[in-house]
């Protein structure tokens, strides 16, 4: 197979807040790493399933590929509550609506949609201990070639808890969840309170990034 041209990568997300951790953890890595629409912005948002992380990711990424002709890396991401049996998952961006991506969900901007989320979290968990409101942020990233064939996979993982209210939300920095997240093994900060840095350093998105850049190194050198 000749070796894929990987000098330009598009993240395959509108998503700021991701955008910027990504940015970040790219940057460095001699990639050039651009948003989808600094080259697509007419890219039609494509249809998410709710099978998997990686399915999901997956879709991202070929029909962002296919719209922009060039490598796209897409993520999937979400939240696993233990005592929701892992939900909100993959339906985390829009669990105050049961997944439903029309409807009000549409009416409303990015940070009201996380409030909702997050008030629906609470209300579900009302009365559950500590100990048993464990979670963990799942990652999983996906590369796509400029003509769709899936090049590299990584998944990565953020252990906490779900903090109880008046404690929780707390914190201005990150996005979705993150006000309500206690990161393990400490439980003190929720991922909100990690400068962008630390949280990169920590997170489901960092180790799933790592893993991925791995592979695009191997593949450059290759
Ligand atoms: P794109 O599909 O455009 O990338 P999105 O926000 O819909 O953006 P996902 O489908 O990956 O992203 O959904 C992930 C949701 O999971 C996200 O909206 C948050 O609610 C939550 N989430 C994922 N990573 C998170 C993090 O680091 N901190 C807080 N919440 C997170």
């Amino acid at each position: 197979m000749p070796t894929p041209d990987l000098s330009t990568i598009v993240l395959a997300t509108r998503n700021p807040g991701k955008i910027a951790e990504l940015r970040e953890l790219f940057a460095g890595a001699g990639v050039s790493v651009v948003g989808i629409d600094d080259v697509a912005p007419d890219a039609p948002e494509p249809e998410e399933g709710t099978a998997s992380f990686i399915e999901n990711a997956t879709i991202k990424a070929r029909a962002y590929a296919a719209a922009c002709g060039l490598p796209c890396l897409a993520d999937d991401s979400g939240l696993e509550i233990d005592a929701l049996d892992g939900a909100p998952g993959v339906i985390s961006s829009h669990y105050a609506f049961d997944g439903t991506t029309d409807g009000p969900a549409a009416a409303m901007t990015r940070a009201e949609r996380d409030a909702a989320n997050n008030e629906r979290v609470l209300r579900e968990l009302g009365g559950v201990p500590p100990e048993q409101r464990t979670a963990r942020f799942v990652c999983v990233m996906v590369l796509a070639g400029a003509d769709g064939a899936t090049l590299a996979q990584s998944r990565g993982t953020f252990e906490g808890r779900i903090g109880q209210p008046p404690d929780v939300p707390r914190g201005d920095n990150g996005f979705g969840y993150d006000p309500l997240f206690l990161a393990a093994p400490e439980f003190a900060r929720t991922g909100a309170e990690f400068t962008k840095d630390e949280k990169n350093a920590r997170s489901h998105r960092g180790a799933a990034s790592r893993a991925m850049l791995d592979q695009i190194r191997a593949f450059r050198n290759g």
